[in-house]
């Protein structure tokens, strides 16, 4: 379903077998170097997500090849097979002559969501690339609000995302506001192996170079 020009959802893009495999490989990236942590805001709060990150480590508002904000240690690499995944979720969403082929996440958040967590409405405005940020969705359902460019407040559209979604932002959309108003605790996708809980996998295009 298209949200909104360049948002285009696919619910139950990824299969049991992907689903497994991205659970398996979050538990061990967050065994990496560096651990899920909740991530502190320049405010003094801290987010109710658990992050960990492949390639670059975000935090607010900038990427840093070493997480100096949690143990100093350089990140893990993004592995080849995400930038795979990553081109085959653009073909999916957008169609095989939307060059997909030239699409190089060299970035992936993730972010674990207990039911409590959320995660407020924010643009994604540190990377210095305009290429679609592809997201994977597994476990317990969400709330996913998408709003504007302009402003954060209404209109917006709420889409439940649910295991094994995928969710595509780009063109006009890349640069809206968006949030997650609420997880719909439950028994998270045993088949995947996730008890309970949702992780939620981005990848994305920096622009930056070392
Ligand atoms: C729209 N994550 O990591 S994924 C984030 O479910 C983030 O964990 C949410 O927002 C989550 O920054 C939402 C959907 C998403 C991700 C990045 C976007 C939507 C986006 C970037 C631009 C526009
Ligand atoms: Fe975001």
């Amino acid at each position: 379903a298209v949200v909104a020009p360049g948002a285009v959802h696919v619910p139950g893009w990824l299969g049991t077998e992907l689903r497994r495999r991205l659970v398996d490989s979050c538990r061990a990236w967050g065994r990496g170097p560096v651990p899920f942590r909740q991530t502190a805001l320049p405010g003094g709060g801290v987010m109710s997500v658990r992050t960990v990150c492949l390639g670059w480590h975000w935090q607010p508002y900038r990427y840093s090849r070493t997480a100096d904000d949690v143990n100093g240690a350089r990140v893990a690499a993004f592995p080849r097979w995400l930038v795979a995944l990553g081109r085959r979720a653009l073909e999916e969403a957008y169609g095989e002559d939307s060059g997909a082929g030239g699409y190089t996440p060299d970035t992936a958040l993730i972010n674990f969501y207990d039911a409590d967590a959320r995660m407020g409405m924010h643009r994604d405005r540190e990377e210095r690339s305009t290429a679609p940020v592809v997201s994977l969705s597994i476990g317990d359902p969400c709330v996913f609000r998408f709003g504007n460019t302009g402003t954060r407040g209404r209109p917006w559209t709420d889409v439940e995302l649910r295991s094994g979604d995928l969710f595509v932002f780009g063109g006009p959309s890349r640069f809206a506001y968006h949030g997650v108003p609420r997880v719909l605790a439950g028994t998270g996708d045993p088949a995947a192996g996730l008890a309970s809980g949702r992780l939620n996998i981005t990848l994305r295009e920096t622009g930056l170079t070392d």
